[in-house]
């Protein structure tokens, strides 16, 4: 058997590929059956009353024992003569659409509900072919520089990063959790191996419906220790990303360049604007008068807006959140109430928040307390700062959200082969 990419190298040559049915054309006396694999499309041709007799349709998965030929008409300079096909299995009567249709005409809902069948399908294919890039380079980036790559439990005693959006979960005869976030068990990781990775899915019980949110969605964590500032943080991601999209450009630009009309942001260039400076920035271009101490979604993209019209880059680091807006663990930044904390802010949605971390004990049992919980609910994080804990930092990625952003995706859920939202728990 050979795959469907290397047919021009054995012209003349007999040869068997198995695959799915894509497109069918039936002349009256030849038929040519676009033939489908994991490396890419063929064009295989036989006589009509061979296919009629075998009842060939599309989605049906065939072996075909055929002759490669040239001929310069046909995509890949070579089709293929078929002597003998042979159906491995049919597909189903009155499938919903067609792997080769024209995906924007049938929906997010079905797209997920038949996922074998849209995957076949280039551009939704495409999607996680380039989502498994990013994750491929983003390791590759970090393990080259000295980061081990960690994993972490998911069932855990309590939440990270505030707030309510908790799933709480049975766990015999008490009650766990599922992890928001490897934020603790990152940061006790730089304890012991300097700088760390781990990616893998997080959960938050989001109760509302929206374009950019997801219930479990797959996050890229980052950590390091001896950092100076959370500067050290925010250019450690411009390199990071600068990397992955380089790579990303090299090896998948004619993919990319379906998705998107402009190259990828230059992420070295990406500004660093203060949040006070940004408030300022909204009001003076905006008119936004009603944001006090975080930024929504209509900020966001403004923000975006103003950076693009100043660098030619629509992303923006957003440093200095007001302390009491951020987690906890957030680092003060100065004695003014603000935050070594920061968002980076992409092509108009926030896909990044990190910063530098408290690390000596009492400023975090000071922290917990300045915002009422107290401090021996979180003995079994805290402990671990005794044990030689270094000044570090550290950022989260959503993956579906910058996949999104890169590849143009109005909605999170064409990132992920199978969302999940309030509504959603199958396939
Ligand atoms: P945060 O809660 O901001 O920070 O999450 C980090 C990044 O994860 C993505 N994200 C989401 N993606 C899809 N659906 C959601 N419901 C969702 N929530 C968050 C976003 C966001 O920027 N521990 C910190 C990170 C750190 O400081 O290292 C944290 O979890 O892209």
């Amino acid at each position: 058997r050979i795959f469907i990419q290397s047919l021009s190298e054995v012209t003349q040559r007999e040869v068997i590929l198995r695959g799915w049915v894509y497109r069918l054309r039936m002349l009256s006396k030849t038929t040519f059956v676009i033939l489908k694999d994991c490396s890419g499309e063929a064009q295989c041709v036989a006589a009509t009353e061979v296919i009629e007799e075998l009842h060939l349709k599309t989605e049906d998965v065939i072996e075909v024992r055929g002759r490669v030929r040239v001929d310069e008409r046909a995509k890949l300079g070579c089709e293929v003569e078929i002597l003998e096909a042979r159906i491995l299995n049919r597909s189903g009567q009155n499938l919903p659409f067609n792997s080769a249709a024209d995906i924007e005409s049938v929906g997010l809902e079905k797209l997920a509900e038949y996922r074998p069948l849209a995957l076949r399908n280039e551009y939704v294919g495409n999607v996680f072919r380039i989502q498994a890039a990013l994750l491929k380079f983003f390791r590759e980036y970090l393990t080259d520089r000295r980061f081990t790559e960690i994993i972490t439990s998911k069932i855990v005693a309590s939440g990270t990063e505030g707030g309510t959006n908790l799933f709480e979960l049975k766990y015999f005869d008490r009650i766990a959790y599922l992890a928001q976030s490897p934020q603790f068990y990152k940061e006790h990781a730089v304890a012991g191996y300097e700088r760390v990775f781990e990616t893998g899915h997080v959960y938050r019980a989001e109760p509302h419906s929206t374009r950019r949110h997801l219930t479990e969605y797959y996050s890229l964590d980052v950590e390091f220790s001896f950092i100076d500032g959370p500067e050290d943080v925010i250019q450690l991601e411009r390199e990071l990303l600068a990397y992955i999209f380089d790579r990303i450009e090299q090896n998948h630009a004619p993919v990319l360049n379906t998705y998107r009309k402009t190259p990828l942001p230059r992420m070295l260039d990406v500004p660093c604007w203060e949040f006070g400076e940004c408030l300022e920035l909204l009001k003076e271009h905006f008119n936004r008068t009603d944001l006090t101490d975080d930024l929504d979604p209509e900020a966001e993209r403004q923000l975006c807006q103003l950076a693009n019209e100043r660098t030619g880059t629509a992303a923006v680091f957003v440093l200095g959140f007001p302390l009491l807006a951020r987690p906890f663990y957030s680092a003060p930044r100065g004695s003014n109430g603000a935050a070594s904390s920061f968002d980076l802010l992409f092509e108009g949605i926030e896909i990044t928040t990190g910063g530098q971390r408290l690390h000596h004990r009492e400023d975090l049992e000071a922290a917990l307390r300045g915002r009422g919980i107290e401090p021996t609910n979180f003995e079994n994080h805290l402990r671990m700062f005794d044990l030689g804990m270094p000044p570090h930092g550290g950022f989260a990625i959503g993956l579906e959200r910058l996949t999104a952003r890169i590849l143009n995706l109005p909605n999170i859920r064409q990132a992920v082969l199978y969302p999940r939202d309030r509504y959603r728990v199958t396939p």
